[in-house]
């Protein structure tokens, strides 16, 4: 089926680890039916993380966005399923915590955008580059789910 090789780039935040959520956060792409398709725990680097967010370097926050990135570790992740990228970021909720709903990660988990726990691609485009920022190809792991044929009809 067309668009279930679909990959969106999840990385739980230095606070998301901090305050224990990580095993929380993968249960909701567990259960939804998404793979999983890479993942490591790590420190990143500044550079790494100004790489990240380039698209927003000339933003205010930004010096701050970065030292927090790199305030602790991080978990870096690769899921795969139909129409990730954009469910992925409904999963999530809303950048801003304050406006996310009931339900969302970011809704259920947190309070400020400045502390909000879970970062997600924001479109296929991205998705890839962000994969290739964080991760080699051989990293990326190919196996079938057993779940895959009571997932997708
Ligand atoms: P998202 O993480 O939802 O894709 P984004 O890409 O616009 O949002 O911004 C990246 C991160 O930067 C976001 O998760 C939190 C921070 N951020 C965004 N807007 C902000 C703001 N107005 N004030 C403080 N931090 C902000
Ligand atoms: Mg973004």
């Amino acid at each position: 089926m067309a668009g279930i090789q679909e990959r969106t780039f999840i990385a739980i935040k230095p606070d998301g680890v901090q305050r224990g959520l990580i095993g929380d956060i993968i249960k909701r792409f567990e259960q939804k039916g998404f793979r999983l398709v890479a993942m490591k725990f790590v420190h990143a680097s500044e550079d790494l993380l100004k790489q990240h967010y380039y698209e927003l370097k000339d933003r205010p926050f930004y010096p701050d966005l970065v030292k927090y990135m790199n305030s602790g570790p991080v978990v870096a992740m690769v899921w795969e399923g139909l129409n990730i990228v954009k469910t992925g970021r409904v999963m999530l909720g809303e950048t801003n915590p304050a406006d996310s709903k009931p339900g969302s990660i970011r809704g259920d988990f947190c309070i400020q955008v400045g502390r909000n726990i879970i970062h997600g691609s924001d479109s296929v485009e991205s998705a890839n580059k962000e994969i290739n920022l964080w991760f080699k190809p051989e990293e990326l792991v190919t196996y079938k789910s057993c779940a895959h044929d009571w997932l997708y009809e």
